[in-house]
């Protein structure tokens, strides 16, 4: 299989932290979203991937799937071990709202093309666009996220899930842009325990092939 994948990519960071804790190896192609406009925008590209974005699956008999959560979904059905998705319903149902409220409600406001079209067709100032960015991530977003988990280790429970494949690389998205989230200290917990895992810290940007 093939994951057509950019380091930085927090959608991209997610599969690649579901693929490790799945012990599923894949061969990564690197998809420059800044270089020549955005290789995500190039035809023999969106030939995989009609929304030009990243990730994407490429299986081995070609067949292309889409959407980290979408292929999140089909590694825990294809290598059901360990599973992603708690087997309590409430707790399913708890860690699903993070991932969602992070991958529907905060991760797509601050997506490159909507930062692009903040500060291209609409004219704003890099200032402003960063505190646009600044504030879907915190008010309302991570914020919300602290309240919503239980926090002690892991999002929910004594391991990994989709919850918090999600979360840590939105976190990663906030230390980058210097976003003080301090005081969010179940998060905090999460990202220390999560990170020391070697599924995760193999996820990092900083340890993929095209990292710059
Ligand atoms: N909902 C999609 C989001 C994918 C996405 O937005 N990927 C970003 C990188 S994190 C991207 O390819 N952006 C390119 C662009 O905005 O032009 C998913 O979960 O896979």
């Amino acid at each position: 299989m093939k994951l057509h994948d950019y380091f930085r990519s927090s959608a991209a960071y997610r599969v690649r932290i579901a693929l490790n804790l799945k012990g599923v190896k894949v061969e990564q192609i690197a998809v420059h979203l800044v270089k020549d406009g955005g290789r995500q925008h190039s035809p023999e590209y969106k030939a995989k991937n009609p929304q030009g974005l990243v990730p994407a699956l490429e299986l081995d008999d070609g067949t292309v799937l889409i959407q980290s959560l979408a292929i999140i979904d089909y590694l825990e059905t294809i290598a059901p071990e360990p599973r992603l998705i708690p087997a309590d319903p409430v707790l399913a149902a708890k860690s699903r709202a993070v991932a969602l409220a992070i991958a529907c409600d905060i991760h797509p406001l601050n997506n490159l093309r909507v930062l692009n079209y903040l500060k291209g067709p609409l004219k704003h100032t890099q200032q402003e666009v960063d505190e646009w960015y600044r504030h879907w991530i915190r008010d309302g977003g991570l914020d919300a996220v602290e309240r919503m988990i239980d926090g002690e280790r892991f999002c929910f429970g004594d391991r990994p899930s989709l919850a918090d494949i999600c979360l840590i690389p939105q976190v990663f998205n906030a230390r980058r842009y210097k976003i003080d989230i301090t005081h969010l200290s179940k998060i905090a917990a999460v990202e220390s325990h999560c990170t020391a895992l070697a599924a995760f810290a193999a996820a990092h940007p900083a340890r993929q092939p095209d990292a710059e």
